[in-house]
């Protein structure tokens, strides 16, 4: 009997249905997930690539949050909706009743070699092999504590694969696919032939794994490794994402403004970036982080305008730091460039749908998140005004260009049809008016017909 022919116990896989696997290429994650399906015949379309999936856009909108609310990948999405993150149980999932173990014995067994695989070779694994592909700073001590991790991992493997082919019962299993993909990265960068030469039946057994079709299908040709590769700190440096020229890190904001930029998500990696800084044995880029960063460059929208002399991080510093009447807003008249950007008035277009002033305030958070690569070319403060159930939501945002920003990218365009915009003329006195209010948030807001509630949301 083949593989393919077993009919799995939980649903029976039809050729019509067309289930998502969200990732990005080459996921070891995701791998366990794809050879799971290839024995199982579970149809699985792999959306990895622009337009169906972009890691670290799509991941982030609110409709995949709304389905995965860690953001993570891989991803499942079956034919009915039905949802699952977690590798390990969508591998599950699309496993047969043979991948997954006959007996409540070889299910409990492929259990435990799944969870071997997550707690005992990942770690180390991890540790020694990252910073050979330049993902992860070098730490001699952390190097060498994996090495022997790793050694105890392959003597306990070696020893169970002695008297058998694979690790449960006598055909692939779902723990065969689990080890065998955690491992796949020790097989390729550092695993050279003298290290490996003491466990003889794990390569046995690993080139046994990777060399069946339903393998070979995801992975294509292994290659083991024939040197060990070590780190290299200039693939280390220019694996790096590049660091911002100004703003956060020099300048802490002296006032909270909730919407001072297009937004913040660079924060958490600051933060991050912080607590690396004072342990350095701890990784620079996680893995996701790497994928990110090996991810060809979006084009940047922007880039066919003339180069402009009016420095909007320059701006966004006076505004953070300095008194926003007497210094921001003459220091935005004295350099803003009309010909290289453009200011616009947005207003939220569905006011009797604001309820709760702290949702409100999430709604605007939340398109800032949304507009994260917009931050370097863009700048708004936008208002909530009024309070529970009485409210409305405006504000001003300056653009690079002479366009509406948001309609140069796919990824921008998430909240903007909820709000009317009306270009603004920067030589008007309603526009210098409008601005020194929106920037200072005081004053008549004439145009706005509801009290202004002093910041309710943004203090
Ligand atoms: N335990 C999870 C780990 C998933 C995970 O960490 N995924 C990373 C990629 S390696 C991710 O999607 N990160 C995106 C993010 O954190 O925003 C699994 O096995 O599926």
């Amino acid at each position: 009997m083949t593989p393919h022919s077993i009919v799995p116990r939980y649903r029976c896989w039809s050729k019509k249905l067309k289930t998502t696997l969200y990732t990005y290429p080459e996921n070891w994650r995701a791998f366990k997930a794809q050879i799971a399906a290839q024995y199982s015949g579970a149809r699985l379309k792999v959306a990895s690539s622009a337009p169906a999936f972009t890691f670290g856009q799509t991941n982030r909108t609110p409709a995949f949050l709304n389905n995965f609310p860690l953001g993570k990948v891989p991803a499942f999405q079956g034919d009915d909706g039905f949802c699952l993150f977690e590798s390990n149980a969508i591998a599950h999932y699309l496993s047969n009743e043979a991948l997954r173990g006959s007996s409540p014995q070889a299910q409990s067994q492929v259990i435990q070699w799944v969870s071997f695989a997550d707690s005992e070779i990942i770690p180390p694994a991890s540790a020694w092999v990252f910073p050979t592909l330049g993902i992860m700073q070098f730490n001699k001590q952390a190097t060498e504590q994996a090495k022997e991790e790793i050694k105890k991992v392959l003597s306990v493997l070696n020893q169970h694969l002695n008297t058998r082919t694979f690790l449960v019962g006598e055909r692939v299993s779902l723990a065969d696919i689990s080890v065998a993909c955690s491992m796949l990265w020790l097989y390729k960068q550092v695993l050279e032939p003298s290290f490996r030469q003491p466990y003889p039946n794990v390569t046995r057994w690993f080139q046994t794994c990777v060399n069946q079709p339903q393998f070979k299908a995801v992975l294509g040709e292994v290659k083991l490794c024939e040197k060990m590769a070590q780190f290299d700190p200039k693939k280390f440096a220019d694996m790096q994402p590049k660091k911002d020229t100004a703003t956060k890190k020099d300048t802490p904001p002296k006032k909270e403004k909730a919407a001072k930029e297009a937004s913040k998500p660079q924060e958490k990696k600051e933060k991050k970036k912080e607590e690396k800084k004072a342990a350095p044995a701890v990784e620079e880029m996680d893995e996701c982080e790497a994928a990110l960063a090996s991810e060809p460059k979006a084009k940047d929208p922007f880039a066919h305008l003339p180069k402009s002399p009016f420095v909007l991080d320059e701006f966004k510093r006076k505004y953070s730091n300095e008194d926003t009447l007497t210094v921001a807003v003459p220091h935005f008249w004295e350099h803003f460039d009309k010909e290289g950007y453009s200011i616009w008035y947005g207003e939220y277009k569905y006011p009797e749908e604001l309820t709760m002033t702290f949702m409100s305030c999430n709604l605007i958070m939340g398109m800032f998140q949304r507009l994260d690569k917009l931050r370097k070319n863009g700048f708004a403060s936008v208002i909530l005004f009024g309070g529970n159930n009485d409210s409305s939501i405006s504000g001003i945002w300056v653009f690079r260009g002479q366009d509406l920003a948001f309609t140069l990218s796919d990824d921008w365009q998430i909240d903007y049809e909820s709000y009317s915009w009306r270009k603004l003329d920067p030589d008007t006195e309603e526009t210098k008016t409008m601005v020194k209010e929106y920037f200072a948030w005081e004053g008549e807001f004439k145009h706005v017909g509801k009290p202004f509630n002093t910041g309710k949301c943004f203090k």
